[in-house]
């Protein structure tokens, strides 16, 4: 072993056991208006954050701009024929707190279209990586190769006034949700495809493009799945790690490339969007470990007793705000029972939602045994073919992209400052609770 890491292990690990145990043992200690605990739990109830496009209640869970998900789906513009709203429609509803006409959400798509064109550049950087490269570290790599476009760099190094940042946000914004679709797309064909790939039909909406690009569009049903898809993970308020990351970043003035990108790196986190590839991959081994076909109640129940006694979380369960099941797995349940009601995966994933519930939240620490936004998306998509898991996290980054850069733009136009939050050391916090004893 290194000197070094023998050295940590004696010191550090010790130390850790001990700094561990006082935390515990002064969970209740006022910082303020707030307790120790919400700080040692990744700041869970501290308000410190302004995001305009979303709230998220524990309960009812997220309301886009007041508008619940069933809401949306009612009064968000659609397309003739065809049942989900558009991503476009959203993203217009979040930038500008108004619900649009069918007009304003056409423009949104036209404008996106117009903006499509992705530089050579930015596939060739993609084409250097190994071809076993993560596609989400593909994708975050490529958002980086287009930073080179970005128009709030240019701005700032030409020394604009502060109160046009939001313009140059806006600009980098647009482009970017235009071209992500076609990079993603790009990744996923280069990866799983053979490397070949599909050109965009600029007379599709946005999703159905991406649908189309990543070599799904015959499937009219698939293309509903990706409106409804876009839309239900565009955005959850402004805690989460991806959006939070993007205000981060973009609070030093890193423009919306360079926020984007780390907010990906954050999204590639298992507990974070990570989870939904981590779920298809539990159930498959699930499978797999009893041979294949569908496991028993019973099964199911032994597997997440052994995934929490092997220190494993259940992926797609819990969740750090949320107390409920979430709507969005329920918006994702009632598309399934519509569209593929006799799936064998999509009803494995229901029947774990019949157990899991019960067995996690027979664990007192657990604060929330329901089932999040990524139990259930996998299921879907493999239902149409798409069962490249390590790929659905990127999806998710596609659809996050919206809520978090008309964030970005909101935060410019705010005005808002450098994050910069106090941090201390368990020594700083032993001696002020000597203090507070004396
Ligand atoms: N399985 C097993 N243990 C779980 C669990 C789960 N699904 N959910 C929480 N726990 C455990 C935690 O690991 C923690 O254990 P330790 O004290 O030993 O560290 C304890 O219960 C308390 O956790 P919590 O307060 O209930 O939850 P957190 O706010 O700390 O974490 C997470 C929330 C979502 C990260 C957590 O529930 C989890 O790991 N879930 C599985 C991964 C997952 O589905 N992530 C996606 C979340 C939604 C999302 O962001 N999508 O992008």
């Amino acid at each position: 072993m290194d000197i070094i890491k023998e050295k940590f292990e004696e010191i550090g690990l010790t130390k850790a056991a001990e700094i561990k145990e006082f935390l515990k043992a002064n969970a209740e200690m006022q910082l303020g208006s707030y307790t120790l605990d919400s700080v040692v739990s990744g700041m869970k109830g501290i308000i410190g954050l302004i995001t305009e496009t979303s709230l998220l209640d524990a309960e009812e869970g997220i309301r886009f701009r007041g508008y619940s998900i069933p809401e949306l789906r009612e009064k968000l513009p659609r397309l003739e024929g065809t049942e989900e709203p558009l991503p476009e429609g959203l993203f217009y509803l979040m930038l500008t707190g108004k619900m649009p006409t069918y007009d304003e959400m056409y423009e949104v798509g036209s404008n996106w279209t117009k903006r499509a064109v992705v530089p050579k550049h930015v596939f060739e950087t993609i084409d250097a990586l190994p071809i076993s490269t993560h596609p989400m570290t593909q994708f975050s790599i490529a958002i980086m190769a287009m930073q080179t476009e970005s128009e709030f760099a240019a701005a700032y190094r030409k020394g604009v006034n502060k109160k046009d940042y939001w313009l140059y946000t806006f600009e980098d914004a647009m482009n970017l949700l235009a071209r992500l679709p076609r990079v993603a797309a790009y990744i996923y064909r280069r990866t799983y495809k053979n490397n070949v790939h599909i050109e965009p039909n600029p007379k599709l909406d946005w999703a159905a493009n991406f649908a189309h690009m990543l070599g799904y569009g015959e499937s009219e049903s698939f293309k509903e799945l990706m409106r409804l898809y876009m839309v239900i993970h565009a955005d959850h308020e402004g805690g989460n790690v991806s959006a939070h990351t993007t205000h981060l970043v973009g609070s030093a003035l890193s423009d919306p490339y360079l926020a984007f990108s780390a907010a990906m790196n954050g999204l590639a986190g298992p507990l974070h969007g990570l989870a939904n590839q981590e779920v298809i991959r539990w159930v498959l081994e699930l499978q797999e470990a009893l041979g294949g076909g569908k496991p028993s109640k019973q099964q199911i129940e032994d597997y997440i007793n052994k995934t929490i006694n092997e220190g494993k979380v259940v992926p797609g369960y819990g969740h750090a705000v949320l107390r409920k099941t979430d709507p969005r797995f329920i918006a994702q349940m009632n598309f399934a029972k519509k569209h593929m009601p006799n799936d064998e995966l999509v009803n494995i994933v229901w029947d774990v939602y019949d157990v899991a519930p019960n067995i996690l939240g027979s664990f007192k620490k657990i604060k929330n045994p329901w089932p999040n936004v990524d139990a259930h998306s996998g299921a879907l998509l493999v239902h149409f073919g798409l069962k490249e898991y390590d790929f659905y996290t990127v999806m998710f980054g596609v659809s996050r992209a919206l809520g978090v850069l008309t964030s970005l733009i909101w935060d410019r136009a705010l005005g808002l400052a450098l994050e910069r939050p106090k941090s201390v050391t368990s020594d700083w916090l032993k001696n002020k609770i000597s203090a507070q004893a004396k």
